[in-house]
């Protein structure tokens, strides 16, 4: 049976600057766990080339044939994914089409089968649901109500099958690299993917979807695991790796036997990120170290906010003075910072937005992530939001990554809340452009003059995109286009003949890794 795989193209604009189009690991750990023998499986990650979605798609529809197509989505990309089942369906109506994911798993009750393309959800984990399911289709069982995690069409309506029980790490196999059509970016932050290490965590910050994903739980990967798949991403032509994990320091120790594995195994020439808690960071001054050795170059640091009140809202703790230790640590060992805050709490005023970039410019982050207060589903920050009547876009998901303004605030309104964000957003960039004010300015100016006016460049860029997008609100949109752009051909053609040449090293770098040439493991 021929399976094909699909991850969103939608990204929002700072992130598309920082080039963070990482293939998905969900979609390459579905496939790394089907029977290879029974499924043909193709992985598609458009956010890698987002151009011209709709006949990228129709091409690898028509000429794969698949039987079945996944679709993995966040809330903002939903829209997205509910345009490319119309299209699969428009292509072939016997074609299959399963939604897997957050949105799936957090708003599956939200999701019509009247209007929508979708013939399954699968809720949660989803490694042995995908797999349960695509025996289910391939052996013509249509016992789909025996699937825990599943949800499937009848009529006009889904039927909610009980939740998974959580999955013995030990039982989920490597995620499936291969398979992918398209290979790394290349560029500055090019060679990028997604590496787990574990799943779950113990906290219960109200704006985390990942406590209704995994319930208060912590379960480790072995190192041997990670190692392996390290291994394999730098086989494939990897460069950096972003752990994944939801919260990786819960087990300070392991981390630092983690670090000491990827030294051991000849793996630091590949630069690493993470995301990480301010208080896993700030309990081990060793750890930080450890890391520096292992050639972590950045940590999204969750800081989440400066005032104990608002963290009291968000469940966060008292975790003020843990997010200064770490920002120290962390300053200390020369790892570069990308502090997530959230405003438009309820009590926000402009003042306190000024605070949370002033805080994040006295602290010399590197990349302040400074989200919008977004009620994603079935987050008790939702209810929260919705209880005290401050969320102004309750339905439209499109529109909730993180940088749009969804809410308003006891004393602001949604518009007011936006200006002040994009205000305070132009001004750090405007720092960091024309007084290089800025850790990766500051590090491009040791490196080379060249590199630091080209870092300046791309903030003045940044800025220009700043002021126009606010005109424009384009800030809003994600950036790729469904049609084919008039340079179009040139474009694929260029993207097809990376993922050949990718394909070719691919392969033969393969081989040398599966007969052992590779590292020391
Ligand atoms: C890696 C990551 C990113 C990466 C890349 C994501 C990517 N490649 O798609 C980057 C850094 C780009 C990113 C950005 C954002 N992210 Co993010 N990100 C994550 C993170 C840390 C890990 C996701 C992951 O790979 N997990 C490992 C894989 C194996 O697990 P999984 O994705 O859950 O997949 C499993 C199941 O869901 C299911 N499944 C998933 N897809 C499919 C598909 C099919 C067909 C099937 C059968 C099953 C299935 O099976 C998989 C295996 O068990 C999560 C979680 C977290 N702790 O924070 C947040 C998370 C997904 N991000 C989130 C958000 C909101 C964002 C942002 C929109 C804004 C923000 N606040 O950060 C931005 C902007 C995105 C953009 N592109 O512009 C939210 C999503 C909430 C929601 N309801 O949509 C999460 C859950 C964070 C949170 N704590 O709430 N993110």
């Amino acid at each position: 049976m021929r399976v094909l795989l699909i991850s969103m193209p939608d990204t929002m604009y700072l992130f598309r600057w920082a080039q963070a189009r990482v293939p998905n690991l969900a979609i390459s750990s579905i496939a790394g766990n089907l029977d290879r023998r029974a499924f043909d499986v193709k992985l598609l990650d458009l956010v890698v080339e987002p151009y011209g979605v709709r006949s990228t798609v129709k091409q690898l529809v028509e000429q794969f044939k698949p039987h079945v197509v996944g679709l993995t989505s966040m809330s903002f990309q939903y829209r997205t994914a509910s345009r490319i089942a119309a299209l699969v369906k428009s292509i072939d109506p016997s074609i299959k089409i399963v939604l897997g994911g957050y949105h799936a798993t957090m708003a599956y009750d939200e999701i019509r089968a009247e209007g929508d393309s979708f013939d399954f959800l699968v809720r949660g984990e989803g490694e042995a649901t995908a797999r349960e399911l695509m025996e289910g289709i391939e052996s013509g069982s249509r016992a789909f109500d025996r699937i825990h995690g599943l949800s499937f069409r009848a009529g006009q309506a889904f039927v909610h099958n009980a939740a998974r029980p959580l999955l013995d790490p030990a039982a989920v196999a490597l995620p499936d690299r291969e398979s992918r059509v398209y290979g790394y970016r290349g560029g500055w932050n090019g060679g990028l993917d997604c590496v787990e290490t574990s799943r779950g965590c113990y906290m219960k910050c109200s704006f985390c979807s990942i406590s209704e994903m995994y319930g208060q739980s912590f379960r480790k990967f072995s190192t041997e695991r990670v190692i392996e798949d390290i291994r394999r991403v730098k086989a494939l032509g990897g460069k950096r790796v972003f752990f994944s994990d939801d919260n990786i320091t819960i087990d300070v120790a392991r981390f630092k036997q983690l670090c000491q594995a990827i030294i051991d195994n000849g793996l630091s020439d590949m630069r690493y990120s993470t995301q990480a808690s301010a208080v896993g960071i700030a309990s081990s001054e060793d750890l930080v170290g450890m890391m520096r050795a292992a050639n972590f170059t950045l940590v999204f640091l969750g800081i989440e906010g400066i005032d104990e009140a608002k963290l009291k809202f968000m469940k966060k703790g008292r975790i003020v003075d843990h997010s200064i230790r770490s920002i120290e640590l962390l300053h200390k060992n020369g790892i570069a910072i990308a502090g997530g805050f959230i405003t438009g709490l309820p009590d926000d005023t402009p003042e306190d937005i000024r605070k949370v970039f002033r805080f994040a410019s006295n602290h010399r982050i590197a990349v302040p992530i400074v989200w919008c207060s977004t009620p994603y589903p079935r987050t008790k920050f939702r209810d929260d939001l919705i209880a005290e009547g401050l969320v102004v876009n309750e339905t439209n998901y499109y529109r909730y990554n993180g940088w749009n303004t969804n809410v308003r605030t006891r004393h602001i309104s949604r518009a007011r809340l936006s200006f002040e964000r994009t205000r305070c957003y132009l001004a750090f960039l405007f720092r960091a452009a024309v007084l290089g004010d800025n850790h990766y300015v500051r590090k491009a100016r040791e490196a080379s003059f060249l590199r630091m006016v080209l870092w300046r460049l791309s903030a003045i860029k940044l800025f220009w995109r700043g002021i126009t997008g606010t005109w424009q609100s384009t800030h809003s949109t994600s950036f790729y286009s469904w049609r084919d752009l008039p340079l179009m051909v040139p474009i694929s053609a260029i993207a097809r003949l990376r993922s050949r040449t990718v394909t070719a090293t691919r392969r033969g770098a393969l081989n040398a890794a599966e007969s052992g040439q590779g590292s020391a493991m």
